[in-house]
């Protein structure tokens, strides 16, 4: 977990908030399109589009990552409308899709978060639950790194990852 621009890792692949046209559009989707070049619009119209909560892959062009996954997230409404599975889905899919094309370490930001107005809190918890579940049960990606844009969105997924770790090791402890 890091504060940084996810344009420039080198990981094998990084995943991109994208919407459901696949086009482009601002936040990390438009700095993954600049950093990228125009290759990478021109493959994405292609692609058909994407549905909310699933995800497609496509090379990563001038980014040091070789591959972009982009995925679609939920704008937030209440939390009524399915948002919280669909932002699930979301990270399992991008997973999924790594695993498949044998990517060994993959970069998400904070899906949903920016303009789709998701809770940040709530989104972390999300993320890194169902990430960690998905890390348990397949042999990849091996490294996940989730890249936050802001030093105070770091320091909230590093307290609800600290939680996380401590409740693990709580239940661990009782379950002995
Ligand atoms: N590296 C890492 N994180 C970033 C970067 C970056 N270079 N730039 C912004 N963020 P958003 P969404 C953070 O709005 O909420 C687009 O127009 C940002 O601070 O990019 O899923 C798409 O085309 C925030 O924490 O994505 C869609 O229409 C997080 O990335 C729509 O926005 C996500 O913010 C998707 O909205």
């Amino acid at each position: 977990m890091e504060r940084g621009d996810i344009t420039t890792l080198h990981v094998d692949g990084i995943v991109n908030a994208a919407n459901s046209s696949l086009r482009g559009g601002g936040g990390v989707d438009g700095a993954i399109h600049r950093a990228a070049g125009p290759k990478l619009k021109t493959e994405c119209a292609t692609l058909g589009g994407c549905s909310t909560g699933d995800a497609r892959i496509t090379k990563g062009y001038r980014l040091p990552a070789p591959w972009v996954i982009h995925t679609v997230g939920p704008v937030w409404r209440d939390g009524k409308h399915g948002e919280e599975e669909l932002l699930a889905d979301c990270h399992r899919r991008s997973l999924e899709i790594a695993m498949e094309k044998g990517l060994e370490t993959l970069a998400f930001p904070a899906i949903s978060t920016g303009a789709y107005g998701f809770p940040l809190r709530q989104a972390a918890n999300i993320a890194l639950r169902t990430t960690a579940t998905f890390l348990a049960e397949h042999a990849l990606p091996h490294e996940i790194y989730f890249i936050l844009f802001t030093e105070r969105d770091l320091s909230i997924w590093g307290e609800i990852l600290d939680t996380m770790i401590k409740k693990q090791s709580k239940d661990q402890a009782n379950d002995t």
